[in-house]
């Protein structure tokens, strides 16, 4: 089943230069990428997009860490996008993900973790109409 997803390259891996090492990794398992546009993240974007965490303890350092600099806001395309994606992303804890995954490879950190995945079909529908408008959802 073709699907579409939301992901965030987050600053760190901006900032860090894993932008193409991250991007090959998608292209590589054969996702396409429809929509791919660096932004600055608002703290008002922020909240939207982190609705579910806004009242978690840790949203603070998160809502600063991701707004500290441009991000690459994309939508990708595939069979299974969106459990693919969750997959080569690895867990949320650098620390504990899976070697062979993104942040099992690359993050060391449970905030800085370089990527952002829709969790499911509602998620990411909500998230490519927040950061790309309604109507391309
Ligand atoms: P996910 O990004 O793997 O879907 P979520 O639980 O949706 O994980 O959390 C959203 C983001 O919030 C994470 O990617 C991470 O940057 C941050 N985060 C989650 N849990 C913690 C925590 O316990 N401490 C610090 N940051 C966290």
């Amino acid at each position: 089943m073709t699907q579409r997803t939301f992901v965030l390259i987050k600053p760190d891996a901006v900032k860090r230069g894993l932008v193409g090492e991250i991007l090959g990794r998608y292209e590589a398992k054969g996702l396409g990428i429809e929509k791919l546009e660096l932004r600055q993240v608002t703290g008002e974007l922020a909240d939207q997009h982190y609705a579910e965490h806004v009242e978690r303890d840790f949203y603070p350092p998160l809502r600063e860490f991701v707004t500290s600099g441009p991000s690459i806001a994309m939508v990708l395309s595939g069979d299974q996008a969106i459990e693919v994606v969750r997959l080569l992303n690895g867990a949320t804890d650098g620390r504990a993900a899976a070697p062979g995954t993104i942040r099992g490879d690359l993050a060391l950190s449970n905030r800085e973790n370089l990527v952002h995945g829709s969790d499911s079909e509602e998620s990411a529908a909500r998230e490519i109409a927040l950061w790309f408008g309604a109507e391309q959802s």
